[in-house]
């Protein structure tokens, strides 16, 4: 009897929607740089540079303050902040900064409570010049003052669960459909590319010239494909 590929290499024990789910390319072995970003709740952040080209890998968390062990309840003078890694070769530091400084809800010129402060927390003094250059420029070029700070990475508490690619976990199909389990919502490289198409950002064309590359089936992609659409344009508030 002639046996399915699937039985073949798995000896008939793996369902087909188990193979589905190894394929996904959760994991990506690229060198990164980190880059750290307050800008007001972090669910909106999360989206915005998760579907920046070039970027690897997402999570949310806590900064920026001094309070140990911090949590959502007990956040202290820490900042909700977006740890991003990225592909220095793919996208340039320069770029993010450019995303950062156009993608605040609020907090840009006016200062809000420690939670929500506009933030850059720099990893290098490379990253440091560059932030403070840039917002010099946008300051210029805009013809407004903005109240960003920008200091050192220090400690990251990363946020609880429920917090990570906060709208991407709003579609239980998906959350099955990746198999997105609990160690891989601050790891996953489709997580947080999905977590950015789902609220309508990043584009179909985009969309288009990597989703082979995410090993995700036609219905997800479909699923997908569907609410870029019909979030194109929308407010990335929380
Ligand atoms: N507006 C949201 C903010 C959540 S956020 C992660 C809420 O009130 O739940 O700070």
């Amino acid at each position: 009897m002639l046996r399915t590929l699937t039985e073949k290499l798995f000896g008939g024990i793996v369902t087909r929607s188990t193979i589905n789910t190894m394929a996904i390319n959760h994991e990506v072995d690229i060198p990164y740089k980190k880059a750290t970003f307050g800008m007001g709740c972090f669910w909106s952040g999360d989206c915005v540079f998760g579907v920046v080209p070039g970027v690897l890998r997402t999570r949310v968390g806590y900064s920026g303050g001094t309070k140990p062990n911090a949590n959502y309840n007990n956040i202290g003078d820490h900042t909700e902040v977006i740890e991003v890694d990225f592909n220095p070769d793919a996208v340039s530091y320069k770029q993010l900064l450019h995303t950062f400084f156009i993608n605040h809800e609020y907090g840009l010129t006016k200062k809000f409570k420690r939670q929500y402060i506009s933030l850059i927390l720099y990893h290098d003094e490379e990253q440091k010049k560059l932030a403070e250059e840039q917002k010099t420029a946008e300051e210029k070029k805009r013809n407004i003052q903005i109240v960003t700070e920008i200091r050192p990475a220090g400690i990251f508490y990363p946020a609880e669960d429920y917090h990570q690619k906060f709208k991407l976990q709003r579609h239980k199909y998906l959350v099955n459909a990746l198999g997105l389990r609990r160690n891989l919502l601050q790891t996953s490289h489709v997580a947080a590319r999905l977590n950015g198409y789902v609220v309508g950002l990043g584009g179909l064309e985009q969309f288009e010239s990597e989703v082979e590359s995410f090993g995700i089936d036609q219905g997800t992609a479909d699923y997908v494909r569907k609410l870029i659409i019909e979030n194109k344009g929308g407010s990335l508030s929380c």
